[in-house]
């Protein structure tokens, strides 16, 4: 495991085939375009950046939901494609940064990384905790899912379009274990949820807990959480969503009550100061649906979280 890579690898997204709101396929192309690769460079990265993913190959003619799960092959083609591209930058030596689009794209990155680190845990920054399983989606839309196909619950192998995810017996990518997954900054949680998080022990802090510890102690209770160790890569997805909508608010499903600017930041320092960061989402940036002050206040806190999980520190 290489501990400090000197490369990040950027795989933009243009995708938004897990939920219902055009736009956030647009995210990754704004944050391109507020020279995000610069600012990385500027940190002492090398970048690599050849173009946002297109998805050509993969368009789908026809797909109809499999059960109440909308555009099972739509997003699972993008997923596996986006797994193999996380998992190619890993074997080279660079840490991937996924810019999404939804975060269904979640499934890809963090199987991608799964196939090269079998023992990543994963930092899940959220205002919801995107494990529905197919039988307690209240939608159907698949970003709202994408943590209970990495851990294969019971019904995700009902949805034959994933079986290069959540069938054991052909596949190359190790199962997400309860215990190697730690959500911060929930506040939205569906009852069916709640279940699953209790029956699964998973170890989850609301804004709840945020409020009562403080975030340095949340970071340090999550780690010890997942990474008693600290020796352990860390895949971590950011849902900009976790952020206070005052504070991100061109995303598609704001919840108000969340992250300030600063707790946001906190995590990735935290994260950073371990040096285990492996990859690296961000996710749900939506440049559609508030206006351009919005979009510009959301697109740079998005590069400015970037950068503080790949080391720029305040002093
Ligand atoms: B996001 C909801 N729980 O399942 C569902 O933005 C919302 O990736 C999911 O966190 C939000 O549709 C998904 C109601
Ligand atoms: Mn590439
Ligand atoms: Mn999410
Ligand atoms: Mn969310």
């Amino acid at each position: 495991f290489v501990k400090d890579p000197k490369t990040v690898a950027i795989v933009g997204c243009p995708f938004s085939g897990g939920q219902p709101r055009a736009g956030v396929d647009q995210g990754p192309i704004h944050l391109v375009e507020a020279g995000i690769i610069d600012q990385i460079s500027t940190l002492g990265w090398k970048v690599h950046f050849d173009g946002h993913h297109q998805f050509e190959d993969i368009a789908v003619e026809h797909d109809p939901p499999r059960g109440i799960v909308k555009r099972p092959r739509l997003v699972s083609k993008i997923c596996e494609s986006v797994s193999q591209a996380v998992g190619k930058h890993i074997q080279n030596g660079a840490l991937p940064l996924t810019l999404g689009g939804d975060h269904s794209l979640a499934m890809g990155t963090i199987a991608g990384t799964l196939s090269k680190h079998p023992n990543a845990v994963v930092i899940w920054v959220d205002a919801h905790a995107d494990i529905n399983s197919v039988n307690t989606t209240p939608t159907g839309n698949v970003h709202g899912m994408p943590a209970a196909f990495l851990l294969g619950l019971p019904s995700t192998e009902t949805v034959p379009e994933f079986s290069w995810l959540t069938d054991k017996t052909n596949s190359s990518i190790p199962r997400l274990q309860a215990n190697s997954i730690v959500f911060i900054g929930l506040r939205d949680v569906d009852p069916g949820e709640k279940k699953i998080l209790k029956e699964n022990g998973i170890t989850a802090f609301s804004m709840h807990e945020v409020d009562k510890y403080g975030i340095g102690e949340v970071m340090n209770r999550a780690l010890d959480a997942v990474n008693p160790y600290r020796d352990r890569p860390i895949h971590l997805t950011f849902d900009v969503d976790a952020l206070d909508p005052s504070v991100a608010p061109s995303t598609g499903t704001p919840v108000r009550g969340g992250l300030t600017f600063r707790e946001g930041h906190y995590i990735c320092e935290a994260i950073a100061e371990t040096g285990l960061l492996a990859a690296f989402d961000l996710v749900e940036v939506n440049p559609s649906l508030t206006d351009d002050f919005d979009v510009k206040q959301t697109v740079s806190v998005g590069c400015s979280l970037v950068r503080s999980a790949l080391g720029e520190t305040l002093l």
